[in-house]
């Protein structure tokens, strides 16, 4: 199976990005993690990038909180899909974030998830790869029946408790 590469900024966002490593781990799905910033390590930010495919990487999930450059230039450097997540970790609420990382110019797209949606990142990047592995996307159906026999056995708690 072709590997996520997660690259974040900083290891300041290992606490929102481990989520992502944690629904990978759950789905079974192979990943790398490393820290690259688009400021402040330019150089090998753009070298994994310009070789993730020839390194067996099939999608690339890219973290990044402030002006969050990270996810655009990686994808600048590849036609992998790249999805975005924007951290936040500003005064400014990851608002900052979400904009930097969501408002690409046309001809270099960016899937951008939720302000800290490292969960869905990685589940978008296992829907990804499950487009080439029938049994991926096996344990992909799974995993929504079990969430919503979860979310039916809550219901049924709460009904019971206030409907008389
Ligand atoms: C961004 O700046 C990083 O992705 C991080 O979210 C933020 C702060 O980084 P540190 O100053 O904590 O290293 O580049």
């Amino acid at each position: 199976m072709k590997k996520v590469g997660i690259i974040m900024g900083s290891d300041s966002d290992l606490p929102v990005v481990e989520k992502s490593m944690f629904a990978l781990d759950e789905l079974d799905v192979p990943y790398e993690v490393h820290v690259f910033s688009a400021h402040r390590t330019p150089a090998e930010a753009r070298d994994f990038a310009e070789n993730a495919a020839d390194r067996g990487f099939g999608v690339i999930i890219a973290a990044a909180g402030k002006a969050a450059h990270l996810a655009g230039v990686i994808a600048s450097c590849t036609t992998l899909p790249v999805i975005g997540i924007p951290i936040k970790s500003s005064t400014m609420d990851g608002l900052d974030s979400l904009l930097s990382t969501v408002q690409m110019p046309s001809g270099i797209p960016v899937a951008t998830v939720a302000i800290d949606g490292a969960k869905n990142a990685a589940i978008l990047a296992a829907q990804i790869l499950a487009l080439g592995d029938d049994s991926l996307t096996q344990r992909l159906k799974q995993q929504r029946s079990d969430a919503a026999a979860e979310v039916l056995k809550k219901n049924k708690r709460v009904e019971e408790e206030y409907n008389h």
